[in-house]
């Protein structure tokens, strides 16, 4: 067992439950042209945690450690797509409407890809999802327990949307969760920081947080 240094304290690593899951590193949220931009967001501010999403991956790779990957997505018939989510808000473009890079968050579309510099390589899961969580209408919880894996670090996007709607799913279902600070980011600054609170408050009461450095020293020592 590796300690990763982490709040509210240390995290146990342990290197043959581990996993890295990387929450929607899509074009749609980081791009102007997709979905965050669509709902007025400043994409700006998220699509500059990628070099250190990067760097995660990376550390993840070379430890011979698993990286999963998710996308929020649907199919393209729309029979996957709840009419409140399609409804909600006021955006300039809808889901399935089409846009600069095709249909807004379906399947095989451009903009619904996960960024090239991110992109899965051989052997790494991709989960497609239709909820702001990964384990709702998905394999994920099957596939995680197949694995044996029972901690996941968590980056990517949105901090207070899809990455904390699935580490709460992880954390009532019994994985131990720890979210990685650079490695993440909110369109809302201060919902950032709110979520980094929240996460690691009343004694980890949804997981951990960590510094990316601290991660990879952690990992790479596991
Ligand atoms: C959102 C996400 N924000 N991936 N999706 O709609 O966080």
């Amino acid at each position: 067992m590796a300690e990763i240094k982490a709040d509210p304290f240390p995290f146990r690593l342990d290197r043959g439950a581990v996993a890295l899951i990387v929450i929607d590193m899509q074009r749609d949220f980081t791009e102007e042209g997709g979905f965050g931009a669509s709902l007025g967001n400043d994409v700006t501010c998220v699509a500059k945690i990628v070099p250190d999403v990067r760097r995660l991956i990376e550390g993840f790779r070379a430890a011979g450690l698993p990286v999963i990957h998710t996308m929020e997505c649907h199919r393209p018939d729309l029979s996957d797509l709840p009419r409140a989510k399609r409804e909600r808000g006021n955006p300039r473009l809808r889901i399935g409407d089409e846009g600069p890079m095709g249909r807004i968050l379906i399947a095989g579309e451009a903009g619904t890809a996960i960024l090239p510099e991110l992109a899965p390589v051989d052997g790494e899961t991709v989960i497609e999802k239709p909820g702001k969580g990964a384990f709702h209408a998905t394999p994920l919880d099957d596939i995680l327990k197949e694995r044996r894996i029972a901690q996941l670090v968590f980056a990517g996007v949105t901090t207070e949307v899809c990455v904390q709607t699935t580490m709460r799913e992880a954390n009532d279902r019994g994985y131990e969760c720890l979210l990685v600070e650079e490695a993440t980011a909110s369109y809302f600054p201060e919902f950032k920081a709110a979520t980094l609170a929240m996460v690691r408050a009343q004694g980890a009461i949804v997981g951990w947080t960590a510094h990316l450095a601290d991660v990879l020293r952690g990992i790479a020592h596991a």
